[in-house]
């Protein structure tokens, strides 16, 4: 590119010095002339490289989000889990709830853990007959069903729960985590971390002649379970009172109602509203009546 001066060859040198559209450059500076165009130059190939830029950053992404292929691995990675997680929120929009059990050491829980597992279809019947066998074995044949729940070595061998249990099961409209916590007072520690994640109870009394006097009127852990579930934020709780198949009450009326009598008056000064947030039923673990209902 070159730059004439047109006719100023012509003009007289004070003409020049007085036209403002020239005065900005000495037009006879030929140096300075083409360190303009020099500029000017630059600056066109500038706006003709960004503009090849843009183009090319186009293109790309029409690219990008016309094929998978371009896109490297970790991307496609991160794209895929976001895909799922969005999927997993999609597909079960069922509520979740967190139901533990509590009560006494020995009042059920683990039993009736169990049974609503098998109930619901979640154990087959051959991991049951080798829970049966087991617990032949060990000299704790009623334990079979605590088994499902009760899956470490020593809580087996003692027919304790230890650490607080954890299953899985759904209805049509819900999706539940049951919580098994242990009974015994050593471990308040672990039904403590169960009950603070649990949004219901379920008090687990049993109605067995001579147990539930132990667990709740000489000093058993009925009472500290329900004080402590009330403190953690546990505002629903039903109340199962258990064992009613045994033979010292044989699903006896008077049994249920004299449990409920005495324990009424407890379950309110922890702050629970009888009418409004707990529920009474008479159930057994081990046969399974009132359980999955
Ligand atoms: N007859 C009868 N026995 C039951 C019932 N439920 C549990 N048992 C028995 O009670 C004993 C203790 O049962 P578990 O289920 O281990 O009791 P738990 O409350 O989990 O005990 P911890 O975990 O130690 O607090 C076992 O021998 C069971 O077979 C029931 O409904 N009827
Ligand atoms: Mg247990």
């Amino acid at each position: 590119m070159s730059y004439q001066k047109k006719d100023d060859n012509k003009r007289s040198e004070e003409e020049i010095k007085n036209d403002n559209s020239v005065n900005m450059v000495d037009v006879n500076d030929n140096n300075i002339s083409d360190a303009i165009v020099n500029d000017i130059e630059n600056k066109i190939d500038m706006i003709n490289l960004s503009e090849k830029e843009n183009a090319k950053n186009a293109e790309w992404t029409e690219v990008v989000n016309n094929s998978n292929d371009v896109v490297d691995v970790g991307e496609v990675e991160v794209i895929e889990k976001v895909e799922k997680k969005t999927a997993l929120i999609e597909v079960d929009p069922r509520p979740h709830l967190n139901i533990i059990f509590i009560g006494h050491v020995d009042a059920g829980k683990s039993t009736a853990c169990g049974n609503i597992l098998y109930i619901l279809g979640y154990v087959d019947d051959r991991t049951i007959e080798k829970y049966e066998r087991e617990a032949k074995e060990k000299n704790r044949e009623s334990w079979f069903l605590a088994f499902i729940m009760d899956i470490n070595e020593e809580e087996r061998q003692k027919g304790k729960t230890v650490e607080v249990g954890r299953a899985h099961f759904e209805t049509q409209d819900r999706r539940f985590t049951i919580l098994d916590a242990p009974g015994h007072k050593n471990f308040i520690p672990n039904m403590i971390s169960g009950a603070a994640q649990a949004d219901i109870g379920v008090l687990i009394i049993s109605a067995r002649k001579g147990e539930f006097e132990t667990g709740f009127e000489r000093g058993g852990q009925t009472r500290e379970h329900t004080l402590l579930a009330r403190t953690l934020g546990i505002n629903q709780l039903i109340v199962a009172i258990n064992k009613m198949d045994d033979p010292t009450c044989n699903w006896s009326e008077s049994r249920y109602e004299d449990i409920q009598k005495k324990i009424t008056p407890y379950i309110k000064s922890c702050g629970y509203n009888i009418n409004k947030d707990v529920y009474f039923v008479p159930i057994s673990g081990l046969t399974g009546q009132n359980l999955a209902e």
